[in-house]
């Protein structure tokens, strides 16, 4: 009986450090009602009186035994999954995170602000103005006369007989003539209006940015050199600008102002189409009625000014053979620039 009360205290201690699951089946199996060791202590009835103690005592010895090791195992097992889930579920923080898509300015802003940058740099200022405009800043105060073809409902859009969306810049900086006095030296980049038909070129809305420098002693000189600048940092330190005669009805004299092709120098090619010029911007001398309209006396005070388009700037810079493009939104489009 001693040995076999030994076989099953081996026999269970060994199934159970080799069970993985199922712990209650061992106990079962061995200490339960209908289990190995119960069997056993059923036949102690057979023993003798010095050797029932005994016995008993090796059974209760052995019950004990297989109880310790279930409850060990069973601390085991449940550690042992703890540490799995645990392995299963661990985070490593330092792995890289996935990188946000990160957008960027429009193009058109994006040349806005080099412009502005590059005037800055030179001591202009910005000053911005109502897109809605009186009739009288867009065109009476810029020596624009009633029957010009610039006002003509086919080509400005008109809200009231004297109320418009501005067809340039120039309205902000008559204000700005208006409440300042001289030196000025201002930038004004912003939306302006059309009524024209949409295509590669033409756009009823588009962007502006003029400039004007009022002050004594101002001269042709000055315009030539601080548009010579412009075109260097613009379009790089080779560019060179030519002037060409031209008419506006705000400056006097006036012209259309070229920078050499920063494709091919100069030389001519298919961009500047064998040119070897590319015209970006107009310019002139303010014209003495501009002035004297603002309350400053042109015999004391002279002045430049010019504007330019910013989406013509895009298009030229970038290849772009359709204005449309850069409204369109498509970011497969934009994202390129
Ligand atoms: C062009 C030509 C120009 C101006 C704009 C201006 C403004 C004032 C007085 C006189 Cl307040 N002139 N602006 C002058 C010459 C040309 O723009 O082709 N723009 C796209």
């Amino acid at each position: 009986m001693k040995e076999k009360l030994k076989n099953i205290k081996e026999q269970a201690l060994a199934a159970l450090s080799a069970a993985d699951a199922d712990i209650e089946a061992l106990r079962i199996k061995y200490l339960g009602k209908k289990g190995e060791l119960t069997a056993v202590l059923r036949g102690m009835g057979a023993l003798s009186a010095e050797e029932r103690p005994v016995i008993g005592q090796l059974a209760n010895d052995v019950r004990a035994a297989i109880e310790e090791k279930i409850t060990n195992r069973a601390a085991e097992l449940k550690a042992a999954a703890q540490d799995m889930k645990l392995a299963a579920e661990k985070v490593d923080v330092t792995v890289p995170g996935k990188e946000p898509r990160r957008g960027h300015l429009h193009p058109l802003t994006k040349a806005q602000r080099e412009l502005e940058d590059i005037f800055i740099g030179m001591g202009f200022e910005i000053v911005e103005g109502p897109e809605v405009e009186l009739d009288y800043y867009n065109f009476q105060a810029l020596n624009i006369p009633p029957e010009h073809p610039a006002r003509d409902t086919q080509d400005t859009f008109y809200i009231t007989d004297n109320i418009l969306l501005r067809s340039q810049t120039s309205p902000v900086q008559v204000r700005t003539m208006e409440k300042k006095h001289p030196p000025i030296r201002i930038i004004s980049p912003g939306r302006v209006y059309r009524s024209d038909a949409v295509d590669a070129t033409h756009s009823p809305l588009f962007h502006q940015l003029e400039g004007l420098v009022v002050d004594k002693n101002i001269t042709m000189g000055d315009l030539k050199g601080t548009l010579e600048l412009f075109a260097k940092r613009m379009f790089g330190e080779d560019t060179k600008i030519r002037f060409r005669p031209h008419h506006f009805p705000f400056t006097e004299p006036s012209a259309e102002v070229d920078v050499s092709c920063f494709k091919c120098g100069g030389k001519g090619c298919r961009f500047c189409k064998g040119e070897g010029w590319i015209e970006i911007l107009g310019a002139g001398m303010v014209h003495p009625n501009v002035l004297r309209g603002c309350d400053i006396d042109p015999e004391v005070y002279s002045g430049f000014a010019f504007g330019l388009g910013i989406e013509r700037i895009v298009l030229l810079k970038h290849h772009i053979d359709d204005m449309r493009l850069l409204y369109e939104n498509d970011v497969r489009f934009i994202k390129q620039f």
